[in-house]
């Protein structure tokens, strides 16, 4: 069967669930928590339920999921004005984040829709790249909305909302940032199998992994790095390989379970990244289809 490309964000499948979706395996911290389940699956249904064009649900958080957002929350903003890039730092100041509170994501979503034009969708779990990366290209954002954990605040082997909101969102709200990330999405609807992954890869080690230079200082853009307590102090301690970003050039195998990463891809500025992504992504426009070129904003350099 050939694929069918998304035209808009309604034809982009949210429901295609990697990992754990709903069913928690061993390695999981909460798999002998039948209650916490439980919650996971009547916040994945919310998800689920989710029409594009609705507000997205509100959850009321348990005390005890707020207490993980607190802690995680606080531990990080210690270590940010050292670390995270100015942009982070600046558009982190837009949301006004407080321990005592998880913020909601229809909030967020307004917020970000009037900086970037970027939007939220809910999603029951870690999605499939392929829808994942197709909405990018549509500047919307798919986000879980349930919590870790509580018995290991600082870690979660899947995105969850402090993942989410801390690592992602306040970075979407910049405009360079945005667009290098809408050119990531835009690439993947002419991507063939191969070229995804590259296309994965290449998200991995910008938005999730990334760090950019100030004043020869490598500072922490990616949400895997801002959204964790002890990546971040790694990156930190400066004992990582720091490489430039080659957009064209084969990059390393990702690995998600062997602690911090061995090395980090560094940006000069989000204009040098996002020219870079647009750059790879005008190589691959021509295998998008001419109707879906129209339906999306192409970004030009
Ligand atoms: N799904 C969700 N819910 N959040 C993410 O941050 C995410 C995802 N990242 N699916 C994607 C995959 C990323 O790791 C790449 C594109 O595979
Ligand atoms: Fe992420």
């Amino acid at each position: 069967a050939t694929r069918r490309v998304p035209r808009s964000i309604e034809e982009v499948d949210n429901g295609a669930i990697l990992g754990f979706a709903a069913e928690l395996s061993e390695d999981h911290p909460g798999f002998y928590d039948a209650a916490y389940k439980q919650r996971r699956v009547d916040i994945c249904n919310l998800a689920r339920g989710h029409r594009i064009g609705e507000p997205i649900p509100r959850i009321e958080y348990l005390p005890e999921e707020v207490t993980t957002w607190g802690l995680v929350l606080g531990q990080l903003e210690a270590l940010f004005p050292q670390h995270a890039c100015k942009e982070f730092l600046h558009s982190l100041s837009l949301f006004d984040f407080r321990q005592d509170e998880v913020p909601q994501l229809e909030d967020l979503s307004r917020v970000l829709q009037r900086h970037t034009g970027f939007r939220i969708r809910p999603v029951a779990g870690l999605l499939h790249p392929r829808d994942f990366l197709n909405g990018l290209a549509f500047r919307t954002f798919h986000s879980t909305q349930y919590m870790r954990h509580a018995s290991k605040p600082n870690y979660t082997p899947e995105p969850d909302v402090v993942h989410e909101l801390i690592g992602h969102v306040p970075m979407l709200a910049d405009p360079a940032f945005a667009d290098l990330v809408h050119a990531i999405g835009v690439a993947s609807l002419g991507a063939d199998e191969q070229q995804l992954k590259h296309l994965v890869k290449l998200y991995w080690y910008t938005v999730e992994f990334g760090v950019v230079l100030e004043g020869g200082q490598p500072k922490a853009f990616g949400a895997g790095i801002l959204s964790s307590y002890g990546e971040l102090q790694h990156m930190a301690a400066g004992q990582a390989e720091l490489l430039p970003l080659d957009v064209f050039s084969p990059l390393p195998r990702i690995s998600y379970k062997d602690g911090y990463q061995p090395r980090y891809f560094v940006l000069q500025s989000f204009e040098e990244g996002a020219a870079q992504l647009k750059a790879y992504c005008r190589s691959m426009v021509h295998n998008i289809p001419d109707d879906v070129r129209a339906a999306v904003q192409l970004p030009l350099p």
